[in-house]
């Protein structure tokens, strides 16, 4: 009889460690919209493993890839409203929530990444990330997507005519769709998870992404060219839910959070500088034809761009990012 209230007592109280401990853990659910083998997916593994390391297993980071929980835009109002903890999100779908972000979409903003980088991590990109406080969520950092190619099923593009009339997928983004109406192309914004079938389909000819995405997402099986324009820069932005972060995260976990967000920034921008150096030859291995377009007619077509956004956009932030990377 004492043997088995021993071991009754002694399973008790191992069922209420496990308890404790499952109590303790925290879970933060971050949703992405692509590929298990990108970018994104590589870099919040590793902030995942850094946030285990440093909480000795008290964080969790459970990743949801391909836009299993929803488009970009489903996931900025998801950590919102506090029904999702975390996202990683190119920046440009944020121009439904506030302005801030705008500047980055302006094409060939960003000439030199390095200096963009120091700029986008110091005091003027706080400043821009702070503009989603009011909007509940907390941006963390500004990470990377990358500088954004073309590809289409129809024809080489080595000058602005060569889009005209084409039908281009686009992000939810005034300025993207701007951009590419003043290149005569047909915009069409979509999210990217509808992206593979519209291509297939033919319902869009075309669509614009980093090396990265392009490669990851299988798109040389319905994209015949790839024209390396690199017409906009798409910084990804870290966004996790400001009740998340303020009341649930303990001080000492928030330090953590801190400090391991930025190292995982350093790191896959890194990942990202790396990998891309091989993936035009891979994407030619892949079946695409590729070229390279006339950069300089390119940006002097899509000057009236900064003309229309101008006001929108505001004329001292564009200076402001211009200046940075002389
Ligand atoms: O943020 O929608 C897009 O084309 C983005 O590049 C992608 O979702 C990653």
């Amino acid at each position: 009889m004492k043997k088995v209230l021993a071991l009754f007592i002694a399973c008790m109280l191992l069922l209420s460690a496990g308890a404790a401990f499952a109590a303790d853990k925290i879970v933060v659910r971050v949703a992405h919209t692509i590929a298990p083998d990108s970018h994104y997916q590589a870099g919040l593994e590793h902030l995942g493993k850094l946030l285990d390391e440093a909480t000795n297993g008290q964080i969790e980071l459970q990743i949801f890839h391909s836009s299993q929980l929803g488009s970009e835009r489903d996931a900025i109002e998801g950590v919102s409203m506090g029904t999702l903890e975390m996202t990683l999100i190119s920046s440009a779908p944020l121009a439904n929530f506030t302005n801030a972000f705008l500047v980055f979409d302006l094409p060939f903003i960003i000439q030199d990444r390095q200096k963009a980088y120091a700029w986008m991590d110091g005091p003027e990109g706080q400043k821009i990330l702070d503009s989603v406080l009011d909007k509940g969520m907390v941006a963390l950092g500004i990470w990377e997507n990358g500088f954004r190619m073309l590809t289409n099923s129809k024809k080489p593009v080595l000058v602005p005519e060569d889009l005209n009339g084409l039908k281009i997928r686009l992000m939810e983004n005034p300025i993207h769709v701007g951009t590419f109406k003043t290149l005569g192309a047909y915009p069409v914004p979509m999210p990217f998870g509808e992206l593979f079938t519209a291509l297939q389909q033919k319902t869009v000819d075309g669509q614009e992404n980093p090396l990265i995405i392009i490669s990851t997402s299988k798109f040389a099986e319905v994209q015949k060219h790839l024209s390396l324009t690199g017409h906009f820069y798409a910084p990804a932005i870290l966004l996790i839910n400001k009740d998340f972060w303020e009341k649930t995260l303990s001080d000492e976990q928030r330090k953590s959070f801190t400090e391991a967000e930025l190292k995982a920034r350093r790191w896959q921008r890194e990942f990202c500088i790396d990998i891309e150096k091989k993936l035009v030859d891979s994407l030619k291995e892949q079946g695409m034809e590729v070229s390279q377009p006339d950069k300089a007619k390119f940006f002097e077509a899509v000057q009236p761009v900064y003309k229309e956004f101008e006001e929108k956009v505001g004329k001292e932030a564009i200076q402001k990012l211009i200046d940075a990377q002389k």
